[in-house]
């Protein structure tokens, strides 16, 4: 018999909560509001997507006895990068699929988008669920980066859902994921082909999220899970005295799980990208700022600090954003050559090909830095900032400013460091509470949706930081979140990634408080996450959240 942890088999009991409209186990009632709109490029996205554009916003409500419902088949993809609670909408979807028709059957694409177009699939049945409840990972099914895209890819997808009698997918993903679901259900609609397509959103980055999305599952238990960490650095910081923790955090673009653990933790130092892009930094600047904190810190002889990065950072940094732009365009317009290349190569010939102030600052950058940023986009077209070493890269600067600084008398301290990057730790960790609750929540929605025949929408939850007895559950059609971005050098409609909001409260908080946190030790430590336990430790909310709401 497969062995499980101890905490896995009694976190199996755990039963999530669900909004009141799909607890009562009776049928539900449907409220439409008015016809909506896109992100931005109202018209460009209209004329892309005439069959699913406009849709009204849908609120659950409880209503009384059973509808009949026919018995149908559903797919289910996992997309993107792993995000706890995964699993736990899948375990939603099931139960209410069943609650629907008992004899509703569901079936997982394995690896992502790529297992709809290749035909890889498994029925999951009730053992398979049951074994994966409340669990982290995506390993029930598996997950990819498969972009959908190309007409043939929609062909596939529809000869292998027919195939199996399947009339409706749900499309568990981030932002780029969510796009695929539109497209997709645009495709079918447009088609006439009676195959619904609902998105659920998920990413630990936090990034997809507005009015109607309060949080993308995953960054509750993401960010709880580097915050133990950072706090855990902070405390050995405080107790040996002797380093400076430079740590890079996980979050492609936004620096929502920055700000978060920053909120949770109260580093010395938090860089948050879009300021730095606000505020038209130039990597000197950010050098600058952060020796100027180590030196402040040196003179109260507290040689030791706790810096957080986000990993986004370098494509926000206004001249590396040109230079990342340039970069893009010229790797799509030359792959032919450089796919032969590795990266060294490719910074070389790159390096060869770039003009004015672009090929200055690609010269200014550390070598490895450089072939970083040379390496092969993501399907859908992102640099990979995860395998960008910026926290090493900020250390390694911030050690040559203060030499300099020591130099002309300005600086006296000791400056040893350590560097670290939070990502991959936290991506798979057992839901917490709000994650477990939430996902099933989202997951039960889906089928809700499916049960009203709905397609091109996204499930949605609201009013989570409010008890689950007053959550709202519906849907929101996923072309309101669209707008046109440049994308392996072309336009094409995407779903508007939601950055920190300098006018924000959470980011306001941050502001407030920050320049004490940089020169006083005034770090928190949360310790790890809780399962079980007053709900005073157990059923938390992100400060971002609560900061949101408040
Ligand atoms: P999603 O947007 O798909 O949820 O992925 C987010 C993320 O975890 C980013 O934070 C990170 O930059 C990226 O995935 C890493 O990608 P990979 O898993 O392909 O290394």
């Amino acid at each position: 018999m497969k062995r499980i942890s101890a905490l896995q088999k009694a976190r199996a009991a755990y039963q999530p909560k669900l909004p009141p409209a799909l607890a009562s186990g009776a049928a539900v009632k449907i409220s439409e509001g008015a016809p909506t709109t896109a992100a931005g490029d109202v018209e460009a996205i209209k004329n892309l997507f005439k069959a699913t554009f406009g849709s009204p916003v849908l609120t659950f409500e409880a209503a009384q006895g059973n509808a009949a419902h026919a018995a149908v088949n559903v797919g289910v993809i996992l997309s993107g990068g792993q995000a706890p609670g995964g699993h736990n909408v899948i375990a939603g979807l099931f139960d209410g699929l069943k609650s629907l028709n008992a004899s509703n059957r569901l079936f997982g694409f394995l690896k992502g988008p790529d297992g709809l177009v290749k035909n890889e699939s498994m029925e999951l049945t009730a053992d398979i669920i049951d074994a994966y409840r409340n669990t982290g990972g995506f390993d029930m099914i598996g997950s990819g980066r498969t972009k959908l895209e190309t007409e043939e890819q929609f062909r596939e997808a529809r000869k292998n859902c027919e195939a199996m009698g399947i009339s409706a997918l749900v499309i568990i993903g981030g932002d780029d994921s969510n796009t695929n679901a539109c497209v997709l259900a645009e495709y079918f609609k447009s088609h006439d082909i009676p195959i619904q397509v609902i998105g659920c959103p998920k990413t630990i980055d936090g990034d997809l999220k507005n009015e109607w999305i309060e949080a993308s599952f995953g960054f509750d238990t993401a960010c709880r899970v580097y915050s133990e960490l950072i706090g855990n650095l902070c405390r050995d910081a405080n107790s040996a005295k002797k380093y400076w923790h430079f740590v890079k955090l996980m979050g492609r673009s936004a620096s929502h799980i920055a700000l978060e653990c920053a909120l949770q933790t109260q580093p010395n130092i938090a860089i948050i990208s879009e300021e730095v892009a606000a505020k038209k930094m130039t990597l000197g600047d950010i050098v600058n700022k952060i020796a100027s904190v180590v030196a402040a810190r040196a003179e109260n002889k507290e040689n030791f600090g706790i810096a957080l990065i986000p990993e986004g950072l370098i494509e926000f940094i206004p001249e590396i954003k040109v230079l990342i732009a340039e970069l893009n365009e010229l790797m799509a317009a030359e792959a032919a050559t450089l796919d032969a290349m590795d990266a060294e190569s490719k910074a070389a010939f790159v390096a060869g090909k770039l003009a004015g102030a672009s090929a200055e600052v690609f010269k200014s950058l550390p070598a490895g830095i450089r072939s970083q940023l040379c390496r092969d986009r993501d399907p859908h077209g992102n640099v990979q900032v995860s395998l960008i070493e910026t926290e090493k890269m900020l250390a390694q600067m911030v050690g040559t400013r203060l030499k300099e600084m020591k130099a002309a008398g300005t600086y006296k301290g000791k400056f040893a460091t350590q560097t670290h990057f939070f990502g991959y730790e936290g991506r798979c960790a057992a839901p917490s509470n709000y994650d477990a609750d939430y996902c099933y929540s989202l997951g039960y929605s889906a089928s809700a949706l499916i049960g009203a025949g709905r397609t091109g929408y996204m499930a949605n939850v609201r009013n989570t930081t409010a008890p689950a007895e007053q959550w709202i559950a519906g849907g929101i059609p996923i072309t309101m979140m669209m707008n046109m971005e440049r994308r392996h050098g072309a336009d094409k409609p995407v779903i508007r990634k939601a950055l920190v909001e300098l006018d924000g409260a959470p980011f306001k908080y941050f502001v407030s408080q920050r320049d004490q946190w940089a020169v006083e030790t005034s770090f928190v430590y949360p310790g790890p996450i809780q399962y079980f336990g007053p709900a005073e430790v157990c059923d938390l909310k992100t400060c971002t959240l609560l900061l949101e709401k408040k």
